[in-house]
């Protein structure tokens, strides 16, 4: 017997969960549940950092970052998909229907289109005012878990054991054009390992590049630590090599075979969402910085 169903998620996105474990309660998959949890952010224009209503980059474009992995070692991405709201859903499609792990740019969007994905603007009124806004200094500064902080991250299990995670982002505000962040890039915002576990991220993703954080914190599980003490080992790598209190926000939340999960931030505010046959519920992690 298996400890699932059980999906977590970055933040408190109650609704993905409860659509993942809606999946999951119908035998659904892992990987149908992590799909359908990130969709639903994506489709929420009140979300700034995912998808519909996504923040822009500097020059007023909103690009999607990214990925799905499935615990036979399956993974698809997308980077700078421009034009279209699902862009974990073109991931998916990237593993499923083509000989390549990842699509970038121009080409994700052809590829989008050719599956029959729905084509929109997904700069909404909200968001290209607060760009104009920002255009008047262009100033990049980003500002710890007051924006910039909306990725999700979703891990499930299913009822067969079966792992899966997903990562989806419109990245950090106002970045440069051609920017990618940690969500897209296996190993970095999101790993599964089908015997260990799983790890997403969120947070500034040139931190979370340069220590490849979600496979570091699954190997660290694979050595024996728990969820928790590989979430906290994983901000510590990052953490511990700077100087002085740093202003950005690094999350990680983790998922074990024996469906323990862990998380841990880099400044105070971080939390996640998790479903589990215990119920529904919004935990505020530790943190490095206090
Ligand atoms: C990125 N990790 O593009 C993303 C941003 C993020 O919540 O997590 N925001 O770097």
């Amino acid at each position: 017997s298996h400890p699932g169903p059980i999906t977590l998620c970055t933040w408190d996105f109650g609704n993905a969960t409860a659509r993942a474990w809606e999946v999951l309660q119908n035998g659904g998959t892992a990987l149908d549940a992590v799909e359908a949890g990130a969709m639903v952010e994506e489709a929420d224009p009140g979300n700034q950092t995912v998808g519909l209503g996504g923040r822009p980059d500097r020059e007023g474009v909103v690009t999607l970052d990214a990925c799905i992995m499935d615990s036979n070692g399956n993974c698809g991405a997308v980077m700078g998909l421009e034009g279209f709201v699902h862009a974990v859903s073109v991931a998916r499609k990237v593993m499923e229907q083509t000989p390549h792990v990842i699509l970038a740019g121009a080409g994700a969007a052809q590829f989008a289109r050719e599956q029959g994905f729905p084509s929109q603007d997904l700069l909404t009124p909200a968001s290209r005012e607060e760009w104009e806004e920002w255009k008047k200094t262009s100033r990049y500064q980003p500002v710890i878990n007051i924006e910039n902080h909306d990725t999700i991250g979703i891990l499930a299990m299913d009822g067969e054991g079966r792992l899966a995670g997903a990562c989806t982002t419109s990245g950090l505000a106002y970045k440069m054009r051609g920017r990618v962040g940690d969500s897209p890039v296996i190993g970095a915002g999101l790993y599964v390992d089908p015997e260990v576990g799983a790890a997403t991220a969120t947070g500034l993703g040139e931190e979370v590049v340069r220590t490849v954080g979600s496979f570091l914190i699954v190997e660290l599980m694979r050595q024996g630590k728990s969820p928790q003490e590989a979430c906290e080992e994983g901000v510590r790598r990052i953490l511990g090599r700077k100087q002085g209190r740093p202003d950005f926000q690094i999350g990680f939340i983790a998922l074990n075979h024996r469906g323990e999960t862990g998380a841990y931030g880099a400044h105070p505010g971080f939390s996640f969402r998790q479903y589990d046959s215990r119920g529904h519920r919004n935990t505020p992690a530790e943190s490095y910085l206090k």
